[in-house]
């Protein structure tokens, strides 16, 4: 029914007000995106084949700030696409393309206050959900790494934090224990076994940042959201060939890239899956990832960043986990769900990526030191 009234809206008014070139033919649902609604739109021309765009309705909930944010993406984008047409290649493909309205702003906000923005759509292409081709990861892994790298001269105090405290896991801890003391739902009940799994690694939660804070390790220009989802590779040469989803582009640590892409593409099943035994990290796809995230970033790396790259895959797990349980908690109003107790089954294949990872951590240390020639 939602949907049906949005895309009435769309159709008669949104797709309107874009730059958008050709002839209005349809509109259909994108991606698996947890936090905007996303949707290609398709266009007629007169002598050239069809045309689509990416449409997006920003979640204004957790993205609090569109203009900030629009200005966030605007600047980085122009950023790298100096840079990608310097060394000879298409920025119209290699970054993502903001498609302003006809009034030349950076996103449309509606009667009802919701705001949309449009982009380039990446053609020939894929978005992958899972490390389903050999090479995939290691590829995914060098785009990851070329775009620190390619924003590493990019000015930082420009940026603002377009959602505070991201990944302070110190204080994603703190909201965690605040959900359990509230238990609007009334659901930790039944699920004192993860409780008692975050609470057990408390102490975790601050290492990075108190490192951050003693100014041990420098902060970067990082993308923060690093899934496999997030990137668009090839068709031909299944490189990584766009980074995509850049809402959460913001200072911060190469912990939160390279643990987060570990803590989703390592994995050898899906975020919610719901069969246990399938959930584990795979040591050959953490390799991989090392290799092409370091064959990229890793001269830039400090040795203390070596020592804890292996450590952040677990912290970024953890801390998603503990995000996924809060939400449950609190009723599920941050992440999309799809099925009842959804953010239940996606916290528990994180403690379970988590505990797997406790049990590797050495052999995944010996990997990434192997890299480190400081
Ligand atoms: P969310 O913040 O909800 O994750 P994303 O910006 O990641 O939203 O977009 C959701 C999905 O839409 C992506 O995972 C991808 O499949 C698709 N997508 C987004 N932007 C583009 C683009 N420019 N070209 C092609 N597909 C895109
Ligand atoms: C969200 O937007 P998306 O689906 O790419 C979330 C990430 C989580 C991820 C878990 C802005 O990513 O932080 O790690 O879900 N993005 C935001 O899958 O909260
Ligand atoms: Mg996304």
């Amino acid at each position: 029914m939602e949907n049906k009234i949005i895309d009435t809206k769309i159709t008669a008014e949104v797709v309107n007000q874009f730059e958008f070139n050709g002839e209005f033919i349809h509109i259909e649902p994108l991606g698996q995106g947890h936090i905007n609604s996303t949707y290609a739109v398709y266009f007629r021309r007169e002598t050239v084949p069809p045309i689509r765009y990416v449409l997006q309705r920003i979640n204004t909930s957790i993205l609090k700030n569109p203009l900030t944010l629009m200005k966030n993406i605007e600047g980085v984008t122009n950023h790298l696409r100096k840079k990608i047409m310097e060394a000879g290649g298409n920025p119209d493909r290699e970054t993502l393309t903001i498609v302003k309205t006809k009034d030349g702003k950076l996103f449309y906000e509606d009667g009802d206050k919701e705001c949309w923005r449009a982009y380039l759509f990446i053609e020939d292409a894929t978005c992958y959900q899972s490390a389903e081709k050999p090479g995939l990861f290691y590829n995914s892994a060098k785009a990851f790494g070329r775009f620190q790298k390619l924003l590493s001269d990019y000015p930082a105090e420009t940026l603002s934090e377009t959602i505070e405290k991201f990944h302070n896991t110190v204080n994603r801890y703190k909201n965690f224990e605040k959900a359990v003391q509230e238990d609007r739902m009334g659901r930790a009940k039944d699920v004192q076994k993860e409780i008692e799994f975050v609470k057990a690694r408390k102490d975790d939660c601050g290492i990075v940042l108190d490192l951050i804070e003693k100014k041990e390790i420098p902060l970067r220009v990082t993308h923060n959201d690093t899934k496999l989802n997030n990137i668009m590779m090839d068709n031909e040469t299944n490189e990584g060939i766009c980074v995509i989803d850049l809402d959460t582009v913001m200072p911060g640590s190469v912990f939160y890239d390279f643990g987060d892409s570990i803590r989703f593409g390592a994995s050898s099943a899906a975020e919610d899956e719901t069969d246990l035994s399938k959930v584990y990290m795979d040591i050959n796809l953490f390799k991989e990832y090392v290799e092409g995230f370091l064959s990229e970033a890793g001269e830039t790396l400090t040795k203390k960043e070596y020592e804890l790259l292996a450590f952040s895959a677990k912290l970024l797990t953890l801390e998603c986990g503990i995000r996924f349980l809060t939400d449950y908690l609190e009723g599920d109003t941050y992440f999309k769900i799809h099925r009842e107790h959804h953010n239940l089954d996606r916290a528990r294949t994180q403690f379970k990526l988590v505990a797997n990872m406790e049990e590797k951590m050495e052999m995944m240390n010996e990997i990434v030191m192997s890299h480190c020639k400081n």
